[in-house]
C-alpha cells in the first residue's frame, strides 16, 4: 500500500507531530495532566486523522517503531516543560496491542525512561479492553512488568469492547477511561446514566480511578460531577494542542 510505504519514510523523516489534550480533575478543576495523540500532515492529502492511519500502522507493524517515536518524543517533550519550570503533571501515551506483544517492549521503554530520565510515576499507558482478546499470559506479565517500574495503566475506549468483565480482576490497573459513546446521548436517555453510573461504582470500588473522554458540554459535566467521576478530557475542556499552546496553558494554570 502507498499509503504504509509513505507513513514508514514520514516516520524516518521524523514528520509526524504530537498534540497534547488536557485532562482536568472534574471535583477541582485543577488540570491532571495531558494525553498525548499523534498527527500527521500528508504532503498531499493534508491532514490525516490517526483513525485512519493507526489502523493501518497496526496491520503493518509500523505502529511498533511509531509507538517508540510518540513515547519517546512525549517523554522530551515532558523534561522540556519541567525544565521550564511547569510543576509535573500526568502524561498519558496510547499503546498499541501490537506494540503490547513485543517480546522486547518492556526493555525498549526502559531505555526510553533512561534516556529522557523522565520519571515513571508520571506515566500512564492507555491499552484498548481489547487486549483481553490476545494472549493474555505475555501482555499480563508485560503489563506488570510496566506496574512495577512505577508506570500505570489505563483502559482506554472502556465499555465498548467485546471482553468480558472478569479481566478487571486480572490486570493490573490504575484507571478506566469511559468510551466517549456513553456521553453521547447522556442528558436523553436514561440508560446510559444508568450504565455510565454503574462504571464509576464498579471502577472506584475495585479501586480505580475513572476518566470520562468526549465531555463536550457543561451539562454532561455537571451530570459527571454528580457521579463522582474523577476526571475529564473533551473539548469542553480543551481540544488538543500543540506543545506551544499546551505550554501556554500550563503558564496559567500553575
Ligand atoms: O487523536 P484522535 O484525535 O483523532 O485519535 C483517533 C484515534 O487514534 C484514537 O482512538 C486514539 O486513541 C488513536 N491514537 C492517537 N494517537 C495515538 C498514538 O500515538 N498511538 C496509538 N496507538 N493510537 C493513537
Ligand atoms: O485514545 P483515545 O481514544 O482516548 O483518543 C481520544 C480521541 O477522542 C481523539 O481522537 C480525540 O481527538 C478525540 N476527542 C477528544 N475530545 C473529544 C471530544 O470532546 N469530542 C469528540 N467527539 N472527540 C474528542
Ligand atoms: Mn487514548
Ligand atoms: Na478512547
Amino acid at each position: 500500500q502507498n499509503l504504509a510505504w509513505e507513513m514508514a519514510h514520514s516516520l524516518e523523516q521524523n514528520k509526524f507531530h504530537l498534540h497534547y489534550q488536557p485532562q482536568v480533575d472534574i471535583k477541582t478543576g485543577a488540570l491532571l495532566g495531558v494525553e498525548t495523540l499523534i498527527r500527521w500532515h500528508h504532503p498531499r492529502l493534508g491532514l490525516i486523522s490517526p483513525a485512519e492511519f493507526i489502523p493501518i500502522a497496526e496491520q503493518t507493524g509500523l505502529i511498533v517503531p511509531m509507538g517508540y517515536w510518540v513515547l519517546q518524543q512525549s517523554c522530551l517533550q515532558y523534561q522540556r516543560w519541567l525544565s521550564q519550570g511547569i510543576p509535573p503533571f500526568k502524561l498519558s501515551v496510547n499503546l498499541s496491542l501490537r506494540q503490547l506483544q513485543e517480546t522486547n517492549l518492556v526493555t525498549e521503554i526502559k531505555n526510553i525512561v533512561s534516556q529522557t530520565k523522565i520519571n515513571c510515576q508520571q506515566i500512564t499507558l492507555e491499552v484498548t479492553e481489547s487486549l483481553m482478546l490476545c494472549e493474555p499470559g505475555e501482555t499480563i506479565h508485560h503489563l506488570n512488568q510496566l506496574n512495577d517500574m512505577g508506570i500505570q495503566i489505563a483502559i482506554d475506549d472502556f465499555g465498548v469492547g467485546y471482553s468480558s468483565l472478569s479481566y478487571l480482576k486480572d490486570l493490573p490497573l490504575q484507571t478506566l477511561k469511559i468510551d466517549k459513546s456513553f456521553l453521547d446521548d447522556l442528558l436523553t436517555r436514561e440508560k446510559n446514566q444508568v450504565i455510565l453510573q454503574t462504571i464509576i461504582e464498579l471502577g472506584h470500588r475495585l479501586g480505580l480511578k475513572i476518566i470520562a473522554e468526549g465531555v463536550e458540554s457543561s451539562e454532561q459535566l455537571a451530570v459527571l460531577k454528580s457521579m463522582d467521576c474523577d476526571y475529564g478530557q473533551g473539548y469542553l475542556f480543551s481540544r488538543p494542542l500543540t506543545d506551544q499552546d499546551a505550554t501556554a496553558l500550563f503558564r496559567t494554570s500553575s
